[in-house]
């Protein structure tokens, strides 16, 4: 039986991802650097996992001359994570649909609820407070976020870090992702995983999902649940 079910942030429980990419981009304007980020930009930039690790990411294709130092990097991106909460409280998403429900359902089922999520804790935060009018550790159980591991998605530490502080075997547990990465990433920690893909992910190569639905709403259920028993 499944005891937990561990969500993925960004993309999964709230499309986020076009507030990242404007969080950025307003950061690099404040800066009064020539960066700007296109959505086509941004889809390839995502392949890497975590925001100071896109910004290195995206560095290393510039001239020597143009690159900043680290301490930059890291300060821009510490700017901004706080113009992304602003965003996020001043309400620029909400949750996906069928989120709230199959949260609701799941504790009522005495299931523990987790996040395994690349982004920082900060993000965490702000989303539970504005889409729950709750802290995030009274939504969750248990919280695996970016800056607790070495290696981000598509690396499986963070999904294992979150299985540790749940105390629970991965065939107890069902992860919910919308990447490929972090497909890949709960895979590899040894769990069966649903996929609800987003913007950014539709069209991405979801083999190894033992489900993939276009949302978590209640209509999806069925096919969400058989996936649960297919996938031990
Ligand atoms: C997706 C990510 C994150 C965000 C940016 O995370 O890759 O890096 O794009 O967040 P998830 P930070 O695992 O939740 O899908 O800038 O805070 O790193
Ligand atoms: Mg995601």
């Amino acid at each position: 039986t499944i005891k937990a079910l561990i969500f993925d942030l960004d993309g999964t429980l709230a499309e986020t991802e076009e507030t990242h990419r404007a969080a950025f981009n307003a950061t690099f304007a404040a800066h009064g650097l020539d960066w700007h980020w296109s959505r086509e930009d941004y889809a390839v930039l995502l392949k890497t996992g975590g925001g100071k690790e896109r910004l290195r990411a995206f560095q290393a294709g510039l001239p020597e001359a143009a690159r900043l130092p680290e301490a930059d990097i890291l300060r821009l991106h510490a700017e901004k994570t706080e113009t992304f909460g602003r965003m996020i409280a001043e309400g620029a998403v909400g949750l996906r649909p069928g989120v709230e429900d199959l949260i609701l359902h799941a504790r009522e089922a005495e299931m523990a609820i987790a996040m395994a999520t690349t982004t920082s804790r900060p993000n965490v935060e702000v989303l539970a407070r504005t889409c729950w009018g709750r802290p995030a550790d009274r939504v969750f159980d248990v919280i695996a976020s970016g800056d607790e591991v070495e290696r981000k998605k598509p690396d499986p530490a963070i999904y294992r870090l979150a299985l540790d502080r749940l105390g629970m075997p991965p065939r107890e547990c069902l992860a919910f992702e919308d990447s490929h990465i972090g497909l890949q990433s709960a895979r590899a920690a040894g769990l069966g995983v649903v996929i609800t893909p987003s913007t950014y992910t539709e069209g991405e190569d979801f083999t190894g999902a033992a489900h993939c639905a276009p949302t978590l709403e209640q209509r999806n259920w069925p096919l969400i649940l058989k996936a649960m028993l297919l996938s031990y």
